[in-house]
């Protein structure tokens, strides 16, 4: 059974991972409109993995007696001032996601719900991964600078890099 204040917090992350996948799809079609189809096609890989992330909340919700409940969305940015500007909004983006995991998993060492707190492990590790991937991208970038055809190579690898990269 997941007590209320458990229940209540893991919809709110349902609604934050659904957020996310928003924000990643609106990134991906603003890249895709500039021409950069590499980066198009990782955030929308991105977005995929977020709304992943999303339904499996959704469905440990229900499997322990709750409602996942599909929230309601803002619209997220839509226009970008570049590839330099998206990737750091993903990285703080992330951060703030870890944040949240990590006060969830708090809350369920103070409620003893050992069973959503061992549920959410996977999560924890995600979100390390995420932050590392983001990391490396920004580093990237960092060393393309304005360089066209730094930026060039950087979007075509964007296309094949994958979350295990
Ligand atoms: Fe769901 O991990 Fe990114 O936001």
């Amino acid at each position: 059974e997941l007590s209320p204040k458990i229940y209540d917090a893991l919809n709110q992350q349902v609604e934050m991972e659904a957020a996310s996948s928003q924000y990643y799809l609106a990134m991906a079609s603003w890249a895709e409109v500039q021409g950069y189809n590499g980066v198009a096609q990782f955030l929308y890989r991105h977005s995929d993995e977020e709304r992943a992330h999303m339904l499996k909340l959704l469905k440990f919700i229900n499997e322990r007696g709750g409602h996942g409940l599909v929230p309601a969305l803002k619209q997220p940015t839509v226009k970008f001032k570049s590839i330099h500007a998206i990737f750091e909004h993903v990285f703080s983006h992330e951060l703030l996601v870890s944040k949240e995991i990590n006060n969830l998993v708090d809350m369920c060492l103070s409620e003893k719900d050992y069973a959503t707190h061992n549920f959410l492990q996977w999560y924890v590790t995600e979100q390390i991964e995420e932050e590392r991937l983001a990391r490396h991208i920004l580093d990237k970038l960092k060393l393309i600078g304005e360089d066209k055809g730094g930026l060039y190579i950087f979007d075509r690898d964007l296309a094949v890099l994958d979350s295990n990269d």
